[in-house]
């Protein structure tokens, strides 16, 4: 198999979902650095318009999206599952509300004045103006939650994890699963880089227990990598045969259509191409580009509208 790419940069939290699943499979994965704001001229050569952190390449083939990325990992390394059989069902759901609630509140509340100045420490004010801009545009404009509404749900949110940790490791029983690596981004967020507001986290020990089992699953074995590197890659592979894929048809679209795939909420950056597959879980996108070469970029479909490219 090609090397796991992983495209990202230190700050993310979703970044450290998939880290420390990397960890947690002890996979060894190449890490290529991208910035945290738009342009990302190297990423989008390989996705084609989609911008969010991080991006997993193997090979030719390019998966956006953390909820697809652990479905990748899964079948990469089956040996340390993160949807252990008896529970896979309610972790899944608990991992969707940690990424999208969860998320939501937590930075809202990391994002307060005292966060942002250590979050920014030291940084130019004009880095500081050009990353509000460009989270500010991922969301239309929309305000984020205000810092006191923040705090509250947050602490309600960490009081419904501890309750889940009582008497247990992890969420659903003596091991990770995909739940615990998707509640864990945001507050290791709130831990490492906003310090001055963690105590936000004294209130539920057993949370900050499981925070410290969490860190110690450890980020598998990285490697550094260039983009360049990366897209000679893409440039010089095929992607992964679709044989034996079925083909769902929900839109009325069918297979080597042109259409257009982007998220359905914060960050509709969109990426046009051939549809090729349309599984029960996820489309795959071909695409050519002068650096990247032919390359399949896959997505969800959950969180992931899909439309035909107008004419
Ligand atoms: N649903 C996406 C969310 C990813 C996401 O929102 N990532 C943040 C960084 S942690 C992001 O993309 N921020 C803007 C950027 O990095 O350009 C996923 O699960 O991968």
């Amino acid at each position: 198999m090609s090397d796991l790419i992983l495209h990202h940069y230190p700050t993310s939290p979703f970044a450290e979902k998939i880290r420390l699943i990397f960890g947690y499979k002890q996979l060894a994965w190449k890490s290529v650095f991208i910035p945290m704001i738009m342009p990302k001229p190297d990423l989008t050569a390989l996705t084609g318009g989609y911008r969010k952190t991080p991006v997993l390449q193997v090979g030719a083939d390019i998966y956006c999206d953390t909820a697809l990325i652990c479905d990748v990992l899964e079948h990469i390394g089956p040996k340390s599952t993160i949807y252990p059989d008896a529970v896979k069902g309610a972790a899944r759901i608990v991992a969707q509300w940690a990424d999208s609630a969860l998320f939501t509140a937590a930075m809202a509340y990391n994002f307060q004045p005292a966060g942002v100045a250590q979050v920014f420490a030291g940084a130019p004010a004009e880095s500081v103006q050009a990353f509000v801009a460009d989270r500010g545009a991922m969301r239309g404009g929309a305000a984020r939650m205000s810092s006191a509404d923040a705090a509250a749900t947050y602490k309600s949110y960490l009081r419904r994890l501890a309750n889940m940790l009582h008497g247990q490791d992890f969420l659903f029983g003596a091991q990770p699963c995909v739940a615990d690596f998707a509640a864990y981004h945001p507050l290791w967020f709130t831990q490492e880089r906003t310090p001055a507001l963690a105590g936000i986290l004294d209130a539920t020990p057993e949370v900050k227990s499981w925070m410290v089992r969490m860190q110690a699953i450890g980020h598998g074995t990285p490697d550094k990598f260039s983009a360049e590197q990366a897209l000679q890659v893409a440039q010089t592979s095929t992607p992964a045969s679709l044989q034996g894929e079925v083909f769902q048809d929900e839109h009325g679209i069918a297979l080597g259509s042109a259409v257009v795939i982007a998220a359905d909420h914060f960050g509709l950056e969109p990426t046009e191409g051939e549809l090729v597959a349309a599984t029960r879980t996820r489309y795959t996108l071909k695409r050519s580009d002068e650096r990247a070469g032919t390359v399949h970029v896959h997505f969800p479909r959950v969180g992931f509208t899909l439309k035909k490219a107008s004419a």
